[in-house]
């Protein structure tokens, strides 16, 4: 899958109208609607943890998470010991709006479209259940994951949730691939374009409502390596991760994996939606007009422990991290303890798996005093991570190597 030349061709059709679903006019009728102030939000900091029948349905104990009004980051402190896998306790959320409860018997999987050889074919939960399963290990990462980060170590204005980096998980997930769904309901060779649609409310936005969360993939990705999930880390999948059922797309973008699917458009001709055309898009100075599509996920690690957290000073400390890309295994993770002067390499730790993350540790005897940690990964493709990400205005993909303040003590 080229996702480079999938977003060229697409651009030109979008540009020249070949569009359904969100127009090039759609958007800058809703862009001059929502005037200056912008429909895609602004910088947001932390809130108080909300009351059990907020947007979230899992408790947020401060210890595990910081919440984002409907959203809900890791703190990495949280994955020391974890495991491979980040328990359903400490899965970040990202809701645009809130978790919808479903009724899991009564669930159907409406699949439709002029991409199909016949008419729409729905699926019950225990119809995807008698299909054949899958399970694999995948990462899901927000786009916006270490968004603060252009703020805080490059000085650049952003809008978005303000995520420190924990807007990242490796879960197990098990359904059916969407292939299988895909052929059961009669794909033809004529299909181009596949669109789930989320059952959670409407996203409103600058007092325009854009519809249910859907953002369209490819036929070939869709065919590929997508998963229908129904359950995660072994249980059914909890409301909150888009039970009864979600899609896995692997090494893209979290917004691919649309939670709590209820719909499933195939196309015979490109679509789009205001998830690849308004958010999730490059904007700024370095970027066309229209912006610059993108899919995939980058580069980047993380200590398990809080910015700031204080560690005994004169005595053994063992470092502990994760580093995962979306192009490939880790091959190495470099660890400063010196603010960037001298870097040594860390040991890895259990499996590395394609698609999600690899565990790694390094000794330390920090003397008392202020230190500034940095580790930074490359995967088996010789991507790295940089000094500086590049700034875009909606701050995504940020992949520099993160400046990590702690005190021994
Ligand atoms: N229907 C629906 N699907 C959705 C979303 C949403 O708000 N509604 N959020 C998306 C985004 S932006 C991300 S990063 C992931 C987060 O998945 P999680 O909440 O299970 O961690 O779900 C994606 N799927
Ligand atoms: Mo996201």
């Amino acid at each position: 899958m080229d996702e480079v030349a999938y977003d060229k061709l697409r651009t030109r059709q979008w540009q020249a109208g070949q569009a359904r679903g969100f127009s090039r006019r759609d958007l800058l009728r809703l862009t001059a609607a929502a005037g200056a102030a912008g429909v895609a939000g602004t910088l947001t900091g932390a809130t108080p943890a909300l009351a059990a029948d907020g947007p979230i349905v899992k408790p947020l104990p401060p210890e595990l998470f910081k919440v984002f009004g409907t959203n809900a980051e890791t703190r990495w402190s949280a994955l020391a010991g974890a495991g491979y896998h980040v328990p359903i306790d400490r899965f970040f959320v990202r809701n645009h709006t809130s978790t919808p409860i479903i009724d899991s018997a009564a669930w159907r999987l409406e699949v439709f479209g002029a991409g199909l050889r016949g008419g729409p074919v729905s699926f019950s939960l225990r119809d995807l259940q008698r299909l054949r399963a899958v399970a694999r290990s995948v990462a899901v990462e927000c786009a916006g994951n270490g968004r603060s980060y252009f703020t805080t170590q490059q000085g650049q204005t952003v809008s978005g949730t303000a995520w420190g980096l924990g807007a990242v998980g490796v879960a197990r997930w098990r359904g059916v691939r969407l292939s299988t769904v895909l052929r059961r309901a009669g794909l033809s060779s004529g299909a181009v374009d596949v669109q789930a649609s989320g059952l959670d409310p409407n996203f409103v936005t600058g007092g325009v409502d854009l519809g249910p969360v859907r953002r369209p993939l490819p036929v070939r990705k869709a065919l590929d390596d997508v998963l229908l999930a129904y359950k995660m880390n072994g249980s059914p999948l909890p409301a909150d991760h888009g039970g009864p059922v979600r899609l896995i797309v692997p090494s893209w973008i979290g917004i691919a994996s649309i939670k709590w699917v209820g719909r499933i458009e195939v196309s015979d001709e490109p679509l789009f939606s205001p998830w690849n055309t308004q958010f999730y898009r490059f904007f700024g100075p370095d970027f066309p007009a229209d912006g610059q599509p993108f899919d995939r996920q980058s580069v980047k690690s993380a200590f398990e422990l809080d910015p700031g957290a204080v560690v005994p000073a004169g005595s053994r400390v063992r470092l502990t991290g994760r580093s995962w890309s979306a192009a490939g295994r880790i091959k190495h993770v470099d660890v400063s303890t010196d603010n960037g002067v001298s870097w040594r390499r860390a040991r890895p730790v259990g499996p590395s798996i394609d698609h999600a993350w690899q565990r790694w540790e390094l000794d330390w005897r920090p003397a008392a005093g202020a230190h500034v940690l940095q580790a930074r990964a490359t995967d088996v493709r010789g991507n790295t991570q940089p000094d500086v990400a590049r700034f875009n205005t909606l701050g995504y993909l940020f992949d520099a190597v993160v400046k990590v303040p702690v005190t021994a003590a």
